[in-house]
């Protein structure tokens, strides 16, 4: 996460020349040199999802194998009401931290909305297009909710809600379908803390965990005959080619997913399928034939570590909702006073 701003007192003749503001697509740049000078090389995931990105996974959430949106959704189906019970009857601001499937918002807000009740719907994106579909989505089919997009990254966001002191309502976060689980373990501590500093006492976050489960069932979901993952993958590469200018060949890099069992986690690869160089901003990449440029990790979760998340960023936990085989948690975590 960007640290706070902090203001300075030193007087203006001995302060540094502010620095220019980055503009995304020089980040861009910077995030993607940085990660190919690693090693093994990294790109990082989240450059995902730009409109062709966001598409296809919305895409992947609806194959056969990829049954982490399916059961969340079944969790939430189920259990909807006694997650917002807690706030049920008070002006109410749900911020969706951007799970990409408006469906398991809509049982969540449909669980709170009612005769009176004052309910904000907050959904979190840095694409704009992302945004009105989503309130779209919302507006057709819980009507008088208040939408109030938020146009940011998830830390610009957080500091915002941490800022906005002015408005009493309760808030509920969404952080859904695992979208943690692209984290670091340190990072995703990270991210929980900043979220808890954002929130009030009172306030509550429901945070969905893909729990580690047999391999067939994983790699049927980050390897799925139909070739979407592949293709969703491969799309970070046009999106370099695209933006930055970069010239990857797409037909020279072939998708693997890998099981790391020591993290544990599910890993997305490109593996160069031949001895490459690639131009890139000023710099020139070379891979070797058989060299894979880590692209995403997926991490999976034991019960016991969703505690010790929940206890080292200060929430005590109210609730958890499995699906009937167990493959995935949303946990309900509640700001003490
Ligand atoms: C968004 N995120 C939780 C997905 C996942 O399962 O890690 C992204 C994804 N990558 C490949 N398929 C889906």
């Amino acid at each position: 996460m960007r640290p706070p701003q902090r203001s300075t007192s030193a007087p203006a003749s001995r302060r540094a020349a502010p620095r220019p503001r980055r503009s995304s697509q020089e980040d861009f740049l910077a995030d993607v040199l940085a990660g190919l000078a690693r090693r093994p090389p990294s790109l990082p995931s989240r450059y995902f999802y730009d409109g062709r990105g966001s598409r296809l996974f919305q895409w992947i959430t609806n194959l056969p194998g990829y049954y982490l949106t399916r059961v969340e959704r079944e969790i939430l189906e189920a259990h909807a009401d006694e997650v917002v019970a807690p706030l049920r009857g008070r002006p109410c601001t749900v911020v969706d931290l951007g799970a990409g499937d408006g469906h398991k918002t809509v049982l969540i807000l449909r669980a709170l909305a009612g005769p009176g009740a004052a309910l904000v719907y907050a959904p979190v994106d840095v694409s704009p297009a992302a945004l009105a579909e989503a309130c779209r989505g919302v507006a057709a089919a819980v009507p008088g909710v208040a939408a109030r997009p938020v146009r940011a990254t998830w830390a610009t966001a957080l500091e915002r809600l941490a800022a906005d002191g002015g408005d009493e309502a309760a808030r509920l976060v969404l952080f859904l379908g695992s979208s943690i689980g692209n984290l670091e373990h340190e990072e995703a501590r990270g991210v929980l803390r900043g979220l808890r500093r954002a929130l009030r006492p009172g306030d509550h976050v429901l945070v969905g965990f893909d729990l580690v489960k047999p391999l067939e069932v994983l790699r049927g979901a980050y390897d799925d005959p139909q070739g979407l993952t592949r293709a969703f993958n491969l799309n970070l590469l046009a999106r370099m080619n695209r933006e930055l200018g970069a010239d990857f060949d797409l037909g020279a890099y072939r998708h693997v997913a890998t099981w790391d069992p020591e993290r544990p986690a599910m890993e997305s690869w490109l593996e160069s399928t031949r001895a490459q160089s690639v131009h890139l901003g000023p710099r020139t990449v070379r891979l070797a034939e058989g060299e894979r440029i880590q692209t995403e990790i997926s991490c999976k979760y034991t019960p016991a570590q969703l505690g010790a998340f929940a206890a080292d960023a200060g929430f005590a936990e109210v609730a958890r909702y499995a699906d009937a085989r167990g493959w995935f948690v949303d946990a309900l975590w509640r700001v003490a006073p």
